[in-house]
């Protein structure tokens, strides 16, 4: 961390974004076929962002249906395969395909990090019923909207998931991060750590909850993010969460290799040099806070 600090303090912001430049460049590790396919189009919301083949959530096979696609792709967390699901904000048209995945994948917590409309223009469909006691209905999945908590800076909503095939019902929490522009970086990284500090609780308490029904990992099934594109202010918010987990573990992390390793399974994950230099600033301010440095910067 002492050596951390030291390069951040010494480095202008410039050798961030030179950094940021390298890795931008580097060619993406794995293919697109599927996600180029003509007849999956219509499911990704922007034509080049696309998401690997090798990482990408493959929807359960349905009689009479052609694609398992889906624009989502499995990310691994720190020492943890598979914490997070990034995927782009739903389409009208994969509503349906987003709450099946949700259900496959035993999501309990979704968090958004854009608002629906963003400048004028849409950025991701409104999937779920906005108003407590609102209901609908996506495919196999009925929701219902149990609960609202308005935060400072997110909403918190409690749903209800029934799936209309097996008649089993879930409990899952939707996180809404409400000061996040696209390409761009929150305001306070104090408030953005905060939010991830909440979402990451309600994960431990609903994996506690599910007791012995969670056969997997002890830390639970993937926490799903997304926000328009699901790469930039996804990608950032699952590297400082990973870089926060290895520091609190072993007292040093390393964003450079975490964004490298990241873009090998949601490719192009990070959007812009800002947000790549928001991530050394959001953690160094963490750290201070904490007492982990005494230095001043
Ligand atoms: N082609 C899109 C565009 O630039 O309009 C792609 C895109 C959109 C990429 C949003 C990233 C975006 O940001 P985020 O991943 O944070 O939603
Ligand atoms: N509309 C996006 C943009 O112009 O930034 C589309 C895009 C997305 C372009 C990813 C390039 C991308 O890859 P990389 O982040 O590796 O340059």
């Amino acid at each position: 961390l002492i050596e951390f600090t030291a390069q951040l303090g010494h480095a202008q912001r410039a050798g961030l974004y030179e950094q940021y430049e390298e890795i931008r460049k580097e060619s993406p590790s794995g293919t697109f076929h599927c996600a180029l396919a003509a007849y999956n189009q219509e499911r990704n919301r922007y034509g080049d962002v696309l998401c690997l083949d090798q990482t990408r959530v493959r929807l359960k096979p349905r009689r009479n249906e052609k694609s398992d696609y889906i624009n989502a792709s499995f990310m691994d967390g720190y020492k943890h395969k598979n914490a997070y699901i990034g995927t782009q904000g739903p389409l009208e048209k994969t509503y349906a395909h987003f709450w099946r995945m949700i259900w496959e994948q035993n999501v309990l917590v979704i968090v958004m990090t854009t608002r629906t409309d963003e400048g004028g223009r849409r950025k991701c469909g409104q999937y779920w019923p906005l108003e407590e006691g609102g209901q609908e209905v996506y495919g196999p999945i009925a929701v219902v909207n149990q609960r609202v908590d308005n935060h400072a800076h997110y909403n918190q909503t409690t749903l209800e998931l029934h799936n209309t095939e097996n008649c089993e019902q879930r409990q899952v929490t939707h996180f809404q991060y409400l000061s996040w522009p696209d390409y761009g970086v929150p305001t306070s990284a104090v408030t953005l750590i905060h939010f991830l500090g909440a979402l990451k609780r309600q994960q431990k308490k609903a994996v506690q909850a599910m007791g012995s029904q969670w056969r997997g990992h002890h830390a639970g099934p993937p926490i799903l993010v997304h926000c328009s594109a699901g790469i930039g202010r996804t990608g950032t918010l699952c590297a400082l969460d990973i870089c926060l987990s290895q520091l609190q573990d072993v007292g040093t992390m390393n964003i450079c290799q975490t964004v490298r390793r990241m873009r090998t399974q949601r490719a192009f994950s990070i959007q812009t040099p800002e947000q790549y230099y928001f991530c050394h600033t959001a953690i160094l301010e963490h750290a201070q806070k904490q007492g982990m440095l005494t230095a001043n910067h």
